[in-house]
């Protein structure tokens, strides 16, 4: 059974990589080639910025891939999440409840589309250099033994023109949901079983705060008991100290491997949406996680696919669009 089944899953995961680089390039028109004659630059410039951030800040890595993943699940791709509120007009993503205190690395993406604005102007989307910067901030955050995965990018989206705290908050999974709350979330993106856990494996790095976590330490019996209790004593408290930030995989927290699936079968994990994946009666996503426990190249493979997929989920539409040239207004 066990070894039929990861056959199995070598044939799906070629099969992904395929399906994933034609749904994105047919999706939205995207190549990886869009910007080849208008800005050569591009690729070199995006890699120095995230290079630069993630040397003066290793967690900078994990929260540039975080980015990438909220604005591609609330109306696509499209750089939504960068836009500031307009107080009086416009109330956008960042204040929405997933995002508010929580997400970060705004600053980067500036200083990042500075350098191509410099370099071709009024040229890149803000949302391909998102998309060209999360796929770098995994190659960085690489694993030494494991090579780091790595992937193409298809090129040539546009940014939107609005956007609403209220697509946020419906569309991004919140940490206490379940199982099959998180499985209809990612299959309303066209996103399967294999693609939620893979893309769950990005909690391989990064940090949480005490507040998203604490349900889980506090009151669920999936937890591993040492390990809860040793995140009660030490920086989650029942009351108080909501931002204390513990690591989503203590093992390894700035390097992209396959940490979070052996934690997870050790019922070792801070997020009560992460542990749905492993011991609450799925055998599908049971056996993906395993998998991706035992074999680190199987994981990085399959990552990569559902990344570009990801990268992939395109604007309703007739929802316009622009190439912004302040990644946090509209032109
Ligand atoms: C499956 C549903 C998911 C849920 C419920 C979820 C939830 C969360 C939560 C609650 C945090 C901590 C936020 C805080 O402390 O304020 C977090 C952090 C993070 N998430 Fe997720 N997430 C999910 C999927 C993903 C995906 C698909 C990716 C990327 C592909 C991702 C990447 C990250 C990263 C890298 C961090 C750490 C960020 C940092 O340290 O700045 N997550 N996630
Ligand atoms: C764009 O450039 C890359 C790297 O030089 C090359 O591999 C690719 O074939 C080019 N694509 C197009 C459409 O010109
Ligand atoms: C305010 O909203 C209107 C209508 O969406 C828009 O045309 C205008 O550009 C917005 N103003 C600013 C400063 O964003
Ligand atoms: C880039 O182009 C825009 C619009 O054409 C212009 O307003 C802006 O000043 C230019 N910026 C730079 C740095 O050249
Ligand atoms: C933005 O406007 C377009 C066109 O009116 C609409 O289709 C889309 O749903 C809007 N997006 C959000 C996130 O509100
Ligand atoms: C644990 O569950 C109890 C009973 O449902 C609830 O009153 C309490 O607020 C929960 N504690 C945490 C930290 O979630
Ligand atoms: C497990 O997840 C798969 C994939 O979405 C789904 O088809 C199946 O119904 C789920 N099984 C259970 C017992 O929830
Ligand atoms: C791990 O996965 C890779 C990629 O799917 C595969 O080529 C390799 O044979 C697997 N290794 C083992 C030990 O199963
Ligand atoms: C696309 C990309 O930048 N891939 C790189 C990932 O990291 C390895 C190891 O440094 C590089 O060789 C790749 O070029």
């Amino acid at each position: 059974m066990a070894t039929g089944w990861l056959s199995g899953a070598l044939w799906l995961s070629a099969l992904a990589t395929v399906a994933a680089l034609a749904g994105g390039a047919q999706g939205q028109g995207l190549s990886p080639g869009f910007y080849n004659a208008t800005c050569p630059a591009l690729q070199a410039v995006v890699r120095r910025g995230v290079a630069r951030a993630v040397r003066r800040e290793p967690r900078m890595g994990a929260s540039i891939l975080r980015l990438f993943f909220h604005d591609c699940f609330v109306n696509g791709c499209d750089a939504s999440v960068l836009l500031d509120d307009v107080p009086g007009n416009f109330t956008g993503e960042k204040n929405a409840g997933p995002n508010a205190n929580s997400l970060r690395g705004y600053e980067v993406i500036d200083a990042i589309k500075a350098q191509v604005e410099a370099s071709c102007n009024a040229t890149v989307s803000c949302a391909d250099i998102l998309a060209l910067a999360a796929r770098d901030a995994v190659n960085l955050s690489r694993d030494m033994q494991l090579g780091g995965p790595s992937w193409t990018v298809p090129l040539g989206r546009r940014d939107a023109r609005n956007t609403s705290a209220n697509a946020a908050n419906t569309n991004l999974p919140p940490p206490d949901a379940g199982l099959p709350t998180l499985l209809s979330m990612f299959r309303a993106k066209g996103l399967d079983a294999r693609d939620l856990t893979a893309l769950s494996g990005a909690h391989t790095v990064g940090r949480a705060r005490c507040a998203v976590f604490r349900s889980h330490i506090y009151n669920d019996t999936a937890a591993d008991a040492a390990f809860a209790a040793g995140l009660r004593a030490s920086v989650c408290p029942a009351a108080g100290g909501d931002g204390n930030l513990a690591p989503l995989e203590p093992q390894a927290p700035d390097a992209f491997d396959n940490g979070f699936f052996r934690d997870l079968v050790a019922r070792r994990v801070l997020l009560r949406s992460d542990q749905a994946l492993y011991g609450a009666g799925n055998g599908t996503t049971d056996a993906l996680v395993r998998a991706y426990a035992a074999n680190g190249t199987a994981f990085a493979a399959d990552f990569a696919a559902a990344m570009v997929r990801l990268g992939g989920l395109a604007p309703a539409a007739g929802s316009g669009g622009e190439v912004r040239l302040n990644c946090r207004r509209v032109n």
